[in-house]
C-alpha cells in the first residue's frame, strides 16, 4: 500500500458484494444503496480509497480496483467476526443505541476484540492517507477509529458519522467502557449525526463525562475544536426515479396489484429487527380484523422481513416471535384464498422493491427507535404519481422531515396504531396528493448527494482555533 489517497473512507463493509462473473469465477459488483451511490463520485473524483471488511470471515484479499474506487480488505477472523461485529457492535452498541429496547451484553472479550479491530482499520487508514487527506470513518461499529488515527496521524482531517441514533446521557451511563467510547469520538474534527438533538446528547456527555467545555455544539478537547453537527441522511432520487420509469418496474407493480384482487394493500419492509416494530404493527392490523373494522379480501399486509444478523440470539427469538404471530393471525382472520398478512423472510433485488412502493396503498414504517429510516424516503421518492400514504412512527429519524405529510403514530400505542392506519386507509385522493407534495418537496431537495455534499464541505471548512472557554468560576458563599 502507498501512501496515495488524498480522500479514504473507513467502513466496516466494502461497498462491494461478490457475485459469480459470467464464467463462473468469483467478481465483484458494488453494492447497491444510498450510501455507496453517495460516495462513490466523491471516491472517482478525488482518488479515494475505501477500507473495509469483505464479508467472509478468515479471508485475507489484496488491495484491488472495482467500479473506479481503491479498494483496501481488511480481514476478521471468524472469533472477531463473532466477539467485534455480532458481539460488541450487534448486541452491546445496536440496543444501547437504540433506547435499550433489548438487553445490551456487557462482556470484556467482546470489548477487547472491539478495540483490536478498530486498531487494525485505524492502521490501515494511517497508511494509505496522503499527507493532510480527508478520512471519513462510518458509524458504530468504528467508533475508536478517529481517536486512534489521529495519534498515529496528526495531520489528517477526519469525519465521523453515526448512522444510528445516539443514546441520552443516562443510557450511555451504563456502558462499562463510556469514556473510551467517547474519547474514541472525540479524535474526529466533525463529529456528524441524523439528528440535532443526538449531536445535543453527545456535547452533554462530552461535559458529564470528561469535564469538556463547549460553545454550542463544539467541544474544545485536547486543544482541538470538535465540532457536533446533524446532516439527516437520505436516498438515491436520482436512482428510483430511473427504476420506477422502467417499463418491468411498472408491469410487476401492476401485477402485484392483479395477484392481491380487490385489497388494499399495506406494506412494510425492513430488515428484521427488534428495532423496527414489527410485532406491534401486525398486532394493530390484526385487531382490526378482531374488531370487525376489517374484513378478508379487503385490505392485506405484505411485511418483507429481510434476514440479518442471524447469529444474534434475540435475532433468532424475534423470528420466530414474528412467525408464530403470522400463523396466529392467518389462522385466526384469513380465509381461503384470503390471507391477511403475506410475510416473506427474504432479500429482494432493488427493482422488485420499487415494484412494490409503486403498488402500496398504505406504507407502513413504525420503528420503535430508528436513526433515520430510508424506506420512508424511498417510498415518497417511488411516488411521483401522488398517491399512496405514510404510516411513519414519531421514533424514526425521518419523522422531523416528513412530520407534515405523514400519519404520525407512537408504535407503542396499539389503539393509536389501529386508529392511525384506519386513517391512512381511508384518506381521500386529494388529501393523499396533498401530504405526498409535502414529503417529496423535502426529499426531493434533500436527496443523499446533499447529504455528502454538506458533511464533506462542512469538515473541510476552515476551523478557528479558539481557546476553550474559561471555566465560569463558582459563587462564593
Ligand atoms: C441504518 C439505520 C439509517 C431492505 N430490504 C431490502 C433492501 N432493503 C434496503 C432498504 C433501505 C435499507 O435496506 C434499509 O435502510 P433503513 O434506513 O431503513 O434501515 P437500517 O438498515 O437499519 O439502516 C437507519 C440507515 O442506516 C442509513 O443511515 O436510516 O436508521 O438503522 O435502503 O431499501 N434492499 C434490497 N433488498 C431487500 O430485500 N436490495
Amino acid at each position: 500500500m502507498s501512501r496515495g489517497s488524498e480522500f479514504v473512507v473507513v467502513a466496516n463493509r466494502l461497498p462491494v458484494d461478490r457475485i459469480a462473473g459470467p464464467d463462473g469465477s468469483p467478481a465483484w459488483r458494488r453494492s447497491p444503496g444510498g450510501l455507496v451511490s453517495a460516495i462513490a463520485p466523491v471516491m472517482r473524483r478525488r482518488q479515494g480509497t475505501w477500507i473495509g471488511w469483505s464479508g467472509a470471515p478468515d479471508e485475507e484479499l489484496e488491495p484491488f480496483e472495482e467500479d473506479g474506487m481503491s479498494l483496501v480488505p481488511i480481514k476478521q477472523s471468524a472469533e472477531e467476526v463473532q466477539l467485534y461485529y455480532e458481539g460488541f457492535s450487534n448486541a452491546t452498541l445496536w440496543p444501547l443505541y437504540h433506547d435499550v429496547v433489548a438487553p445490551p451484553v456487557y462482556d470484556r472479550a467482546m470489548w477487547d476484540a472491539y478495540v483490536r479491530v478498530n486498531n487494525r482499520f485505524a492502521e490501515a487508514a494511517a497508511e494509505v492517507a496522503s499527507e493532510n487527506a480527508i478520512v471519513w470513518v462510518q458509524d458504530y461499529q468504528l467508533q475508536l477509529v478517529p481517536s486512534m488515527l489521529r495519534k498515529l496521524r496528526p495531520d489528517l482531517r477526519i469525519g465521523f458519522f453515526l448512522h444510528i441514533p445516539f443514546p441520552p446521557v443516562e443510557l450511555f451511563w451504563q456502558l462499562p467502557w463510556r469514556r473510551q467510547i467517547l474519547e474514541g469520538l472525540l479524535g474526529a474534527d466533525l463529529v456528524g449525526f441524523q439528528l440535532p438533538g443526538a449531536a445535543a446528547n453527545f456535547v452533554r456527555l462530552s461535559r458529564r463525562l470528561l469535564d469538556a467545555r463547549n460553545v454550542k455544539q463544539d467541544v474544545f478537547w485536547d486543544d482541538r475544536v470538535v465540532r457536533a453537527r446533524a446532516f439527516p441522511i437520505s436516498v438515491d432520487v436520482g436512482e428510483l426515479t430511473d427504476l420506477i420509469m422502467r417499463q418491468d418496474v411498472r408491469e410487476r407493480a401492476h401485477e402485484i396489484r392483479t395477484d392481491l384482487g380487490d385489497a388494499t394493500l399495506l406494506l412494510g419492509v425492513d430488515r428484521l429487527d427488534y428495532t423496527k416494530g414489527i410485532t406491534q404493527r401486525l398486532q394493530a392490523f390484526g385487531e382490526l380484523f378482531a374488531d370487525g373494522k376489517l374484513r378478508p379480501g379487503e385490505a392485506v399486509f405484505v411485511q418483507i422481513a429481510t434476514p440479518s444478523r442471524e447469529r444474534v440470539e434475540q435475532y433468532q427469538l424475534l423470528r420466530e416471535e414474528i412467525e408464530q404471530q403470522v400463523g396466529r393471525i392467518n389462522g385466526e382472520y384469513g380465509e381461503i384464498g384470503f390471507p391477511v398478512i403475506h410475510y416473506l423472510h427474504s432479500s429482494y433485488d432493488r427493482a422488485e422493491l420499487a415494484a412494490l412502493y409503486l403498488a402500496a396503498d398504505v406504507m407502513v414504517v413504525t420503528p420503535l427507535r430508528d436513526g433515520m429510516n430510508l424506506v420512508a424516503k424511498e417510498y415518497v421518492a417511488c411516488r411521483q404519481d401522488m398517491r399512496g400514504t405514510l404510516v411513519l412512527s414519531e421514533f424514526a429519524g425521518a419523522a422531523a422531515e416528513l412530520k407534515r405529510g405523514a400519519y404520525q403514530v407512537n408504535p407503542y400505542d396499539i389503539d393509536g396504531l389501529k386508529e392511525t392506519l384506519l386513517a391512512a386507509l381511508g384518506a381521500e385522493p386529494t388529501e393523499q396528493a396533498r401530504r405526498m407534495r409535502s414529503m417529496r418537496r423535502r426529499v426531493t431537495e434533500h436527496d443523499v448527494d446533499r447529504w455528502a455534499r454538506d458533511f464533506l464541505s462542512e469538515l473541510e471548512r476552515p476551523v478557528r482555533s479558539v481557546p476553550a472557554p474559561e471555566p465560569v468560576p463558582a459563587l462564593e458563599g
